[in-house]
């Protein structure tokens, strides 16, 4: 793993830096021959691999991405470990599988903090190792010591700087739940005294509009299903909110303020290792772009929302590139789950689509135990170690890039933590090109599912086969054992249990011994 080390040949502005004794604040400060890179975890919302052009887009360009993809590597086979946002982010982060920990399923925005300050994160990996570590973006794992006592008008008792994030500018959950504020080093930024913020998901408070009863006040954006409570910025909500004021985010300024806090950290910090956690709130809904970014793809609000993205995504490119650190700084891109057309709002994501196919080949969506709902794009660029314009079809997992990332840096993880996660560094850097033997999928009934480099195995269950809350989605739920050749058969079509039980066998026994903890690929 060290072996790196001694390939690089140019010298890094932050080896430079660090040498020439700059100043910061950890203990464990990077040595002389230090040269590890910074780490920028680009992790988008609800982005489907067939949204972005280097992944056969149609109807929306990403010219930022694209470029990113053609300076690393555009891997194939990836999946987020579930198919909804809380339990990846999650997994992602603790290196635990989601499904072992009750309590991680899709939070409400006034949720406790569903990781617990004593659980070791990917964020610790990085602090520990000498890194300036943040959070930007969406969080979406509670906040606070407990779930609906939150004090939103004074310092919360329980944040990301708990589990190893020097710093944080955060929305607590997504954009379509209250509360609608950032919160920024555990307190509301820009907190506005003269409307002190109250959050229920239980009731109304008494005078407050709502969607359901105020339609009239829906000037930007009316629901198609659900989210019909609290209304802040002419959209409605999930949740009941009072208050908030000047604090309240407009939603076409949310790229802005989450990617111009991001660019700021990384000038300030631009003298040594940092650690970025970019969580973007596009493309989830309520899809609300800038107008700027209106009519600059051909699908309305959502194909917007992904020039957005991509704009973002620029944005940070941008910056390494003025400050000379984009040669020694690792970016990796990817997404929270599959993606979802109509998911809630009125903004015709579905009625635009065109040709455009959001999970490019796969079958289902966010939410489904098909491939739709956790095969997601995933780029790697790192211009001193990483060879540009590669291609990988390696099947992985984001439940393993706790235990890379840990190797990268050459971090021992505390025993007992990260207990799913394995290294495998060479994977992401392109020099391993072997696949995981298997992955698990986690849907949002559940429903687990396991692939491997040839098939997949959603085990039977007796759930309802379309999501019951509105959009038209497969949930991937069927009472008997589906078998899926996935190189003959990508999308899911061919049901081939009753032909392989064999095969069946085998993979219901990974999930078994997975599940019970006995087996480790
Ligand atoms: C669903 C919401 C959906 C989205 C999802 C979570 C309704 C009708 N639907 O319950 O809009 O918020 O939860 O998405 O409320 S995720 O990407 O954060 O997991
Ligand atoms: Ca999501």
């Amino acid at each position: 793993m060290k072996t790196y080390l001694f390939t690089i040949t140019a010298l890094s502005p932050l080896f430079a830096a660090t040498a020439a004794g700059a100043e910061s604040s950890h203990k464990n400060q990077p040595t002389a021959d230090d040269k590890r890179p910074n780490v920028i975890l680009i992790y988008a919302d609800d982005l489907g691999y067939g949204d972005l052009s280097c992944y056969g887009a149609q109807g929306v360009r990403t010219p930022n991405v694209d470029r990113l993809a053609s300076e690393g590597i555009r891997f194939t086979d990836t999946h987020a470990v579930a198919a909804t946002s809380t339990p990846s982010r999650y997994s992602l982060l603790t290196g635990e599988y989601a499904w072992r920990r009750p309590g991680t399923d899709v939070a409400a925005g006034n949720a406790g903090m569903i990781i617990t300050p004593y659980q070791y994160t990917l964020a610790d990996v990085f602090q520990h190792a000498g890194y300036t570590t943040a959070a930007f973006g969406k969080w979406h794992l509670g906040l606070g010591e407990q779930s609906g006592t939150q004090d939103w008008n004074a310092p919360l008792s329980a944040t990301p700087a708990d589990l190893g994030f020097d710093h944080h500018y955060i929305m607590a959950a997504t954009a379509d739940r209250v509360p609608c504020v950032f919160i920024e080093d555990g307190r509301v930024a820009n907190y506005d005294p003269s409307a002190p913020i109250e959050v229920s998901y239980r009731q109304n408070f008494p005078g407050e509009p709502t969607g359901r009863d105020n339609p009239e006040l829906l000037y930007n954006l009316r629901p198609s299903h659900g989210h019909d409570q609290s209304i802040v910025n002419g959209i409605s909500r999930i949740g009941y909110m009072k208050g908030g004021g000047q604090a309240l985010w407009k939603d076409e300024n949310i790229a802005d303020s989450i990617t111009t806090h991001a660019v700021d950290f990384i000038r300030a910090h631009r003298d040594e290792p940092f650690f970025i956690y970019f969580a973007t709130n596009d493309v989830h809904v309520p899809r609300f772009p800038h107008p700027r970014f209106r009519g600059q793809s051909a699908m309305g609000l959502r194909g917007d929302a992904i020039v957005q993205f991509d704009w973002s995504v620029g944005q940070i490119m941008k910056t390494l590139d003025e400050l000379g650190l984009a040669d020694n700084t690792l970016v990796i891109l990817s997404s929270d789950n599959g993606p979802v057309v109509d998911d809630g709002y009125e903004d015709q994501a579905e009625e635009l689509l065109g040709q455009h196919r959001p999970t490019g080949p796969f079958r289902g969506n966010k939410y489904s135990a098909y491939e739709g709902g956790t095969a997601v794009p995933a780029i790697v660029r790192w211009p001193a170690r990483v060879r540009p314009g590669q291609e990988s079809g390696a099947l992985m997992s984001q439940i393993d890039w706790m235990a890379s990332l840990a190797a990268l840096v050459d971090a021992r993880l505390p025993k007992g933590s990260a207990p799913d996660s394995h290294n495998r560094l060479g994977n992401l850097l392109g020099e391993d090109p072997t696949d995981r033997p298997w992955v698990i999928e986690q849907s949002s009934d559940h429903v687990l599912s396991v692939r491997t480099p040839r098939w997949k195995y959603i085990e039977p269950n007796d759930g309802p086969k379309m999501i019951t809350w509105g959009p038209k989605i497969e949930t991937g739920n069927d009472p008997v054992p589906q078998l899926y050749d996935m190189e003959a058969d990508v999308a899911e079509q061919e049901n081939l249990a009753a032909k392989h039980p064999d095969t069946v066998f085998e993979l219901e026994t990974i999930l078994r011994k997975v599940r019970a903890r006995q087996l480790n690929p």
